[in-house]
């Protein structure tokens, strides 16, 4: 007996962690069906050491499945996601589909877990720049408010696929010997530009808005004033990728409301709060990277001082792995609330 876990997407830089992270949920599994489009239907990928066969994605594929992790795409879990609710099951999108729709719960577990009660049905997974640093600043946000944020990221290409990663890498093998190299791909593969990545940095990171902002830009502004259900919280975020394979970093600046916070009492919180681990010793050189962040499921803060002028200000740095507590962990973990909540009965 225990859930019946879909996980569309199943051959994505996303959906290969989730399939990951359920081997390590805290719930019990009686079938995990894995999907994917019609070109890997037939492959086969291990969970816990037992071979399943990729199918392809069909409205049908969500019968008797409990819980549907989505991870393809935003057209595909329009497409989709409402066939498996149809069908009973409780859906956990990692995609940008329905994040800021009233009706569905934007779900940072160490955050807003209560906020699954209300699902309809579908339940959304922040964006990864996103989720790392509401790990970071509720525990500061619950003791002093949070009057203002304004973050620089620093994004792993793992964030736009596989087939970004590959194209970095061939990018860095072809420059380094001398070779001519391609860009397809970044910074967005729906814009008419595209530049490497490779021994580069780029300002875009998804198409830009009208006002000059890009889209993960007004993700990471939007999500948060949702997640933290404050619309008055002042934020700003500009948004850059690095040619990092696995581990977003972000510079955050932040301004409290209350008087009492020092970058101790700010320490202390992080030192016990649910999902961080605080490395911040410089005098030692301890802070984070995403090379040290990469494989694990914790969100890594260090760095943290206080602004020299601003007497509220406070500066801090965070990494997290992006496909796991960015994405693949954290809908793993909107499932295990679920269960521990008792909000999904398996179907038998
Ligand atoms: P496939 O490998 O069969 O194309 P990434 O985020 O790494 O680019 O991965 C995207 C994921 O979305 C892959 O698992 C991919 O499967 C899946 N996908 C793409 N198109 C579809 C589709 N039409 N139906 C279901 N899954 C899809
Ligand atoms: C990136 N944050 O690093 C993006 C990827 O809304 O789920 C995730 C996009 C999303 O490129």
């Amino acid at each position: 007996s225990g859930y019946t876990i879909a996980v569309v997407g199943a051959t994505g830089a996303v959906g290969t962690k989730m399939i990951q992270m359920l081997e390590q949920a805290a719930f019990p599994i009686k079938e995990v069906k894995l999907l994917a489009s019609k070109r890997s239907a037939g492959k086969k990928a291990l969970f816990n050491g037992k071979e399943i066969e990729i199918q392809e994605t069909t409205a049908d594929s969500f019968e008797n499945v409990d819980i549907a992790l989505f991870s393809a795409g935003g057209s595909i879990s329009k497409q989709f996601a409402p066939e498996a609710v149809k069908r009973g099951a409780v859906v956990i999108d990692n995609t940008s589909a329905y994040r800021m729709d009233t009706e569905v719960p934007l779900v940072v577990p160490e955050v807003n877990e209560e906020a699954i009660r209300s699902h309809k049905g579908i339940i959304a997974n922040p964006n990864c720049s996103t989720i790392q640093m509401m790990v970071a600043l509720e525990p500061i946000r619950k003791q002093y408010g949070l009057d203002r944020i304004i973050v620089s990221t620093y994004q792993a290409v793992s964030g736009a696929g596989v087939s970004a990663v590959k194209e970095m890498k061939d990018q860095a093998k072809n420059m380094l010997n001398n070779e001519p190299f391609e860009a397809a791909i970044l910074p967005s593969g729906g814009d008419k530009k595209h530049f490497p990545i490779a021994f580069n940095a780029l300002p875009q990171i998804d198409l830009f808005t009208e006002d000059g902002y890009t889209f993960e830009e007004l993700k990471m502004i939007n999500e948060t004033k949702k997640i933290m259900s404050n619309d008055k919280i002042k934020i700003s975020a500009t948004c850059v990728r690095i040619p990092v394979v696995s581990g977003h970093a972000e510079s955050v600046y932040i301004e409290v409301k209350e008087d009492g916070a020092s970058v101790a009492s700010i320490q202390d919180l992080l030192r016990n709060a649910p999902g961080v681990e605080l490395q911040d010793d410089p005098a030692n050189q301890i802070y984070p990277t995403p090379l040290d962040a990469a494989g694990k499921k914790e969100t890594f803060v260090g760095r943290i001082r206080k602004d020299r002028d601003q007497e509220n200000g406070y500066h801090m740095w965070v990494v997290s792995d992006n496909l796991l507590k960015g994405a693949a962990w954290n809908s793993v973990q909107i499932a295990e609330s679920l269960y521990k909540l008792g909000l999904v009965k398996a179907k038998d």
